[in-house]
């Protein structure tokens, strides 16, 4: 039996969540098929997701069709959550990317297009909805293709479109062979020169080249009637890869999400690409850990997970979203979206939550690392990092019913990043006047391409320093640039560690001598740095959104002067039908007051859809936020709230 393991993947609302319960109910997985308006999916099996209607956390459901296990990932459109899909990427053998035929391509649709395109991940495009009125086919085709900047192949067509009744037609595109032949010199050659070419020719070439993302199958259906969702899971089966990977060769895998189960116990979802896993065998994971799985589900059938497949694994207390199974796949996608770009204070109710509190969010922490907890110990509050109001509520539930610690939420601010100016170095030598520390260092500052995270590389001898104190450095370094020169996170920069020494424990001393050394290279690595960056030298950028804006005609004359007052003047205002649409950049910052304004001045009847695009430089006199760490900027006050801890 070979493996497919397929991610749902849409803008909000497009129907993922739907056309999954219909691809499990026509599959026969499922003898009768829930709603989402109902609240009985699958996947959707939070409260939360059930109460509200829209998907939470990514989740795995899977259905056996002829020879295949095909594994649906669903994964939720909103944008607070393109976490859950950034995390899904890498285990991922294809994608079907979900289309409105109403709504059409939107924001987070050309998000999803321009990574999957990115990573070479083989797409099919569903256009769902198309029995609902409003339904577009034939305009919807060049959008598509504009979008996606690759060959489109509409695999059919539609018949009564935006009617109850509307169905799929499977045809094959007039043009097919055309279409082909720009990735297909043999094809390219019978076309020039007139030769017909044999349908099982085309289709070997339509699979080949969708599989190297040179071209993207379109199918049309409706999640809702069913239509065209038989025919989609044949043209997955017949166009997309399988999951290869030897079950004998050693183990590697991806834990992609973590749950808890009823008792509170962890459950990791792994997908292995190489290697076997059963139940009671120790596991090495994450960095350095190994625990005994002593429990284990097969997604799919069967109690032993090989290469290829999904698994959910009980036993490993210590895992973490992200974390490699054996040796790390080299198929890490790393950060492909945009960082969260709101900061909140939570404040707990009642003042004696406060510990409780901090663990709890540790806690969600391990699940989601971006949301990125902060204790600021001297005003005794922690903050978080947010994609939106959404993500807010959802935390702020789950730590009232979850936890039993009811929260509410300061003012939420935008999160600006910090990218180093220049290249900065600095060196404190063992021994050397002011340097308390059995250790000595260097490191240098540098910029990185834009989106590049933070790199660490080694500029001394490996073997010089032992590998634990490298991974000191590094940890310290990391948590070092979550504050820069003005507080904000650093970003888009090379740290390199251009030296180092320490003493050597004397033979016959134990490891606790040695250990002592590490503290010390966590102790004197913030001070390093932040000489570093200071030389460097930083410069504040804010998160900046590329929005969409349809509105009525008469209303474009309010509504320009206002997008110019919040910094975000139309690029083009363009009419469709009786609308105008708007398109822009904003910064992330003033979208709230751009969403709460357009009602009154559209007479309700605003449709705005925006996502995160890109950081800008901050104009005029660089924010700043308040630093929670001992403060690495001010050697004396560092030092004597590093003695006092
Ligand atoms: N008429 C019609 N409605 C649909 C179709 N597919 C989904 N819907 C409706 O669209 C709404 C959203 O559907 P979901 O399946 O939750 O969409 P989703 O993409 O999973 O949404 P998120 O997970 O929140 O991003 C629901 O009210 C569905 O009933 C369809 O093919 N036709
Ligand atoms: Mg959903």
């Amino acid at each position: 039996l070979s493996t497919l393991n397929l991610g749902i993947l849409a803008h909000v609302d497009a129907g993922k969540t739907s056309l999954t319960e219909r691809l499990l109910y026509t599959a026969g997985a499922i003898d009768e098929i829930g709603s989402v308006d109902s609240g009985s999916t699958q996947t959707d099996t939070l409260a939360l997701e059930r109460a509200r209607g829209i998907t939470i956390r990514s989740a795995v459901a899977s259905f056996t069709a002829g020879g295949d296990t095909v594994n649906l990932i669903d994964t939720p459109g909103h944008p607070d959550f393109i976490a859950e899909v950034e995390r899904v990427l890498g285990v991922l053998d294809g994608v079907v990317l979900v289309v409105s035929a109403v709504e059409g391509v939107q924001a987070q649709t050309r998000v999803l297009m321009r990574v999957l395109r990115r990573l070479r991940i083989p797409t099919l495009i569903f256009v769902n909805k198309i029995d609902r009125r409003g339904a577009r086919i034939e305009t919807l085709l060049p959008e598509l293709a504009a979008a996606l900047s690759t060959v489109v192949v509409p695999m059919g067509t539609v018949r009564a479109a935006g009617t109850p009744s509307a169905e799929y037609a499977p045809a094959e595109a007039v043009d097919l062979a055309e279409r082909l032949a720009e990735h297909d010199d043999a094809i390219l050659a019978d076309v020039v020169e007139g030769r017909l070419v044999p349908s099982g020719r085309l289709r070997a070439a339509l699979a080949e080249q969708t599989a190297a993302v040179a071209v993207q199958p379109v199918f049309f259906g409706s999640a809702i009637t069913g239509a065209g969702v038989g025919a989609l899971v044949d043209g997955a089966r017949a166009l997309l890869p399988r999951a290869g990977g030897d079950p004998d060769a050693p183990l590697s895998g991806t834990v992609f999400s973590v749950e808890r189960g009823p008792a509170g116990e962890k459950i990791a979802n792994v997908r292995l690409f190489a290697g076997t896993v059963r139940v009671r065998e120790k596991l090495p994971f994450g960095d350095g850990h190994v625990a005994k799985v002593t429990a284990l589900e097969v997604v799919g059938a069967g109690d032993v997970l090989t290469a290829g497949r999904i698994g959910r694994l009980w036993g490993l207390a210590d895992v973490r979203v992200g974390d490699p199974v054996g040796t790390a796949p080299s198929s890490t996608t790393g950060r492909q979206f945009a960082p969260p770009t709101l900061e909140t204070v939570v404040v707990p109710e009642n003042p004696g939550d406060r510990g409780r509190l901090y663990a709890a969010l540790a806690q969600l922490a391990e699940q989601d690392p971006l949301i990125n907890v902060r204790q600021d110990d001297l005003r005794q509050e922690v903050s978080v990092s947010l994609y939106g109001e959404v993500q807010k509520e959802v935390i702020q539930a789950t730590l009232a019913t979850d936890f039993g610690v009811p929260v509410g939420f300061r003012e939420t601010t935008t999160l600006c990043v910090e990218r180093p100016a220049g290249t900065g170095t600095a060196v404190e030598y063992q021994g050397a006047a002011g340097n308390p520390f059995k250790a000595g260092l260097g490191l240098r500052v540098e910029p990185g391409p834009a989106g590049s995270g933070v790199r660490f590389g080694l500029g001394i001898e490996r073997g010089s320093l032992t590998a634990a104190f490298i991974t000191a450095v590094e940890q310290t370094v990391r948590r070092t640039l979550r504050e820069g020169l003005s507080g904000w996170p650093v970003t888009d920069c090379v740290i390199t560690l251009t030296h180092s020494s320490y003493t050597p424990p004397p033979p016959g001393t134990g490891w606790s001598v040695h250990s002592t050394s590490a503290t010390d290279f966590r102790n004197l690595t913030p001070l390093v740095l932040a000489a570093a960056l200071r030389r460097a030298g930083t410069r504040v950028y804010e998160p900046v959104h590329r929005f969409t804006l349809e509105i009525p005609a008469d209303t474009v004359g309010v509504v320009q002067p206002l997008l110019g007052r919040l910094g975000g003047p139309a690029r083009s205002v363009l009419p469709r039908g009786r609308e105008y649409v708007l398109d822009g950049d904003i910064p992330a910052a003033r979208m709230h007051e751009l969403e709460l304004a357009l009602p009154a001045l559209t007479h309700g009847e605003a449709v705005l859809d925006a996502a995160f695009d890109h950081y800008e430089p901050t104009r005029g006199a660089a924010p700043t936020r308040p630093r929670t760490d001992h403060n690495p900027l001010n050697r004396k006050e560092y030092l004597l709230r590093l003695n006092r801890h």
